[in-house]
């Protein structure tokens, strides 16, 4: 999928674009179902409602013995991080347009996954966000960069994505983001409580020249990017009787992966989950992932051979096919 030059603009512009249509209804719709039962202890939404409807402060209880990392993926958040082992969910980063944008957005076709975890909210149980409208807003640069932001954002910025899995309105807490504050953090920096490659305002009202924040609201099958170095805050549901989930992955350039390397505690290469995972997946991913391409001279015959053997059901044909003479 190649991006407009109105969406591209919008995003050199405002540092946030939601590109609708990313996904269809038969990859994104078993995604949402697999993060519901993986938010709600094996229920869907409906459902988990059907429960607790009547039962606020014990599902606000049961939320508060959900481990706090595990909460990111819901009140009764299971698997949080990429790869999750849900198989629909872990498997939408194989979506051809979807990394086509991210290629776009990063202006190169070498890119790397740095990071990748369900973000789900859930209207009764939230508590992600923060007391004050002018409270809470950062950049999530310092989750996957070691190093500050830099004024060549474009070079040296990461990008976030949200695959959207249901409509988000206006009142299920759209993020709200400062459009073109990923280009004004030079005059930013000397005033803020940051750490590392991270980012926070005290107070969004000490910082005039940022623009008002805007709610990023999306269908579902759309996806929306922002730049590691744009502002954004969470606001609370405005309406309780909603949830709001998306799945993340965070892209760096392959130029930028000596020091984009997460402080999340990811699932490791020899897990099941990773194991599985990159068995099934296509080339293009594992390239992602940092293997090498197709092509590449590490792929020798006995070089498949123990690939086969070290990842049981791997199609090899893409790296035979391309094996030189
Ligand atoms: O939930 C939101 O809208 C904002 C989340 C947030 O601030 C973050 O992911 O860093």
């Amino acid at each position: 999928m190649q991006l407009t030059d109105e969406q591209l603009e919008t995003w050199r512009r405002d540092g946030s674009l939601v590109v609708p249509d990313v996904f269809p209804p038969e990859e994104h719709a078993p995604a949402l179902e697999a993060v519901e039962r993986n938010a709600y202890g094996g229920l869907t939404y409906a459902e988990y409602r059907a429960k607790w409807e009547d039962a606020p402060t014990e599902v606000r209880r049961a939320y508060e013995q959900t481990p706090p990392l595990q909460r990111l993926a819901g009140p009764l958040g299971k698997a949080v991080h990429f790869p999750t082992g849900l198989d629909a969910v872990d498997r939408l980063l194989e979506n051809d347009d979807y990394l086509d944008i991210a290629c776009q957005l990063l202006g190169t076709p070498e890119i790397r996954l740095g990071y990748g975890q369900i973000f789900f909210r859930e209207g009764v149980t939230d508590t992600r966000y923060s007391e004050h409208p002018w409270e809470g807003y950062h950049l999530d640069n310092g989750t996957n960069a070691q190093l500050p932001p830099h004024p060549d954002w474009e070079r040296y910025n990461y990008v976030l994505s949200g695959i959207i899995l249901h409509d988000i309105e206006e009142d299920g807490a759209p993020m709200l983001v400062c459009p073109g504050s990923h280009k004004q953090l030079a005059s930013l920096f000397g005033r803020h409580q940051g750490r590392a490659g991270g980012l926070g305002l005290a107070d969004l009202r000490e910082f005039e020249e940022l623009a008002e924040p805007v709610p990023v609201t999306a269908k579902a099958g759309s996806v929306a990017f922002r730049s590691s170095y744009l502002i954004h805050a969470a606001q609370p549901f405005a309406n309780k009787n909603r949830q709001r989930g998306w799945m993340g992955f965070h892209f760096h350039r392959q130029d930028n992966a000596d020091w984009c390397k997460t402080t999340r505690p990811v699932p490791g290469w020899t897990t099941p989950e990773y194991m599985n995972f990159v068995a099934k997946t296509t080339p293009r991913v594992r390239r992602v992932l940092g293997w090498p391409a197709p092509g590449d001279p590490y792929y020798t015959e006995a070089a498949l051979q123990r690939l086969a053997q070290a990842y049981p059901g791997m199609d090899l044909t893409p790296y035979r096919s391309a094996m030189a003479g």
